[in-house]
């Protein structure tokens, strides 16, 4: 009788898990404010999502995978029954992307301004249920019981970007979704696309076909790295050719909505553009026929040639597509490293440089972006560039990404202008995260969870002034080592999980054993979800 006292208690004759410890909770990016409250909330087939129509959409990735791992078509309705529902309240006190969670027995209720906040809510809901719910086939014996709470949470920062180069490696529309989705559950908004390289031109242009009929193909379909060795092959390989026509880009930029994800393309000049130049040789200074190349290319001498206008005009025609596909306020241009020897000696552009008045052929690289500049800011977007941009004088309303480290960001912000930070030192995913002896064949360089978790995207040399001008931080992922999807996301994850946090959460909240053990759990995650990620959060002393 005793024993069974103590059982009703504690509540173990309950079917369902209502005792929960802060252990319990292991929610990637840590929320700013969170209390844990005594009970639990159990969803059943008759939990109702009360949404108003505007929103509605934004419950449906849950309630997907609530019909798949537990066979249940949650409703959606617009009035709120007496109890067992998730509630979305519109609360236009709030800021952008946050938002409040309260968890009781009786309800969820989840407050925003609008679409991004509530859906940040249900990921947070996500990461309270357990794990099985990310289940492609029926789970059973599972108790669908999250712990009553009491968060209220909101982005440090406003970019909280990844990139993909799809261009060394093209990887398939399916695998951006899917990257996509991971992005969402760590509430990440920003996906840079790095859809032109030398090794491939990614997106379908209309007016110029042979971009990606030329362009997106290899003709030596071997790759070959300058430095080549033996890698374990890991999956199935990427394709080495490949592109996205209009419709798939117009998919991804749906789908990445629907997830709070701004796509922003990356259409690279004046270099990093052999693919282009294989296409339409007229494009460069001396009308080269040149291949697509299959491994790297190093110095880079064949680029856009500055001295002809219909090298301009080309380049707006591409962008106006681009700008038709994408909404994104941000255009990326790329501009890195262009080695100017072609310039020197090409007639036009040396005519170019004395009708502007330039000094000399180098001022062509700050020619040519601001020229650009004022062509993205006329159609109402803003131009975002690498760091390279700052050379010669930056475009008026240029925002910088800054990567050879931290100096392009500190002066492109004293200087009043926008930055997002992705320096090598931190934010680098095709560097090694683990002994190099073990780890597949990388860029080189060492980028180990425990370092892209010490990430901050302000820096200890910026004024207070400057540190406003920061949007952010990005993590990028150069695939010239990356040939499977497998690898892809060997490389990301867990990385991508530790720049979460320290774009998302409050610095004071970080702390990287809290964390480590918050991603032992993701990582229990990313088995259901089939995630080949990187163990290395074992890799702590690197
Ligand atoms: C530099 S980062 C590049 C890329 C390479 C990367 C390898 C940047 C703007 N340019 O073209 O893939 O290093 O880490």
């Amino acid at each position: 009788v005793l024993l069974f006292l103590l059982f009703v208690a504690f509540g173990c004759t309950e079917k369902s898990k209502t005792v929960f410890s802060q252990e319990d909770i292991h929610i990637v990016p840590q929320p700013n404010d969170l209390k844990l409250n005594q009970g639990a909330f159990e969803f059943t087939p008759d939990t109702k999502f009360v949404v108003d129509g505007k929103y509605a959409e934004v419950v449906n990735f849950l309630r997907e995978k609530f019909n798949r791992s537990a066979n249940w078509e949650l409703e959606v309705v617009t009035a709120a029954p007496a109890n067992n529902f998730v509630e979305l309240v519109v609360d236009t006190s709030l800021k952008e992307e946050a938002y409040v969670l309260e968890v009781s027995r009786e309800k969820v209720t989840i407050k925003a301004k609008g679409y991004s906040g509530f859906l940040y809510g249900l990921e947070t809901v996500r990461q309270l249920l357990p794990v099985s719910i990310e289940s492609n086939t029926l789970v059973d014996a599972v108790d669908w019981v999250i712990p009553n709470v009491d968060v209220s949470d909101a982005p440090r920062f406003k970019w909280r970007g990844f990139m993909m180069d799809v261009s060394r490696h093209f990887f398939g529309k399916d695998y951006i979704m899917a990257t996509i989705d991971q992005l969402a559950l760590l509430k990440m908004n920003t996906l840079h696309l790095h859809l032109v390289d030398d090794q491939g031109w990614r997106i379908e242009i209309k007016k110029y076909p042979k971009l990606t009929q030329v362009g997106g193909f290899r003709v030596d379909q071997e790759e070959k790295p300058w430095n080549a060795r033996p890698t374990p092959e890991l999956g199935t390989k990427a394709t080495l050719g490949g592109f996205y026509t209009q419709e798939d880009i117009k998919e991804i930029v749906a789908y990445a909505s629907s997830k709070g994800v701004n796509v922003v393309p990356e259409i690279e000049m004046p270099a990093h553009v052999m693919s282009a130049i294989a296409a339409y040789p007229e494009l460069s200074c001396f009308q080269h026929q040149i291949m697509v190349p299959s491994g790297g290319v190093w110095p880079i001498t064949e680029i856009y040639c500055p001295g002809k206008e219909s090298t301009f005009a080309f380049l707006e025609n591409v962008l106006l597509e681009v700008m038709e596909l994408f909404p994104s306020q941000y255009i990326h241009i790329g501009g890195d490293e262009a080695t100017k020897t072609n310039w020197k000696v090409c007639a036009d552009c040396k005519k170019r440089v004395r009708d502007e008045g330039l000094a000399n052929v180098e001022e062509l690289q700050s020619y040519f972006i601001k020229r650009m500049e004022r062509f993205v800011s006329s159609k109402g977007r803003t131009l975002i560039g690498w760091d390279e941009i700052l050379e010669g004088g930056l475009a008026p309303g240029a925002t910088v990404m800054s990567w050879r480290g931290v100096k392009g960001g500190l002066e492109a912000s004293e200087a009043g202008h926008d930055v997002v930070m992705s320096p090598t030192s931190h934010c680098y995913f095709d560097y090694y995260q683990g002994d190099q002896n073990l780890e597949p064949l990388a860029w080189g360089g060492n980028l180990p969870l425990s370092k892209v978790y010490k990430f901050d995207p302000v820096v200890e040399e910026m004024t207070p002034e400057q540190a406003k001008h920061v949007l952010g931080g990005q993590a990028n992922l150069w695939t010239e080592y990356v040939p499977t999807e497998a690898q892809a996301q060997y490389m990301t994850y867990p990385r991508l999980a530790a720049l979460a946090e320290a774009v998302w959460s409050e610095k004071e909240d970080k702390e990287w054993l809290d964390f480590s053990r918050r991603v032992s759990s993701l990582f229990e995650r990313y088995n259901v979800l089939g995630i080949n990620y990187a163990k290395s959060v074992y890799q702590v002393s690197m």
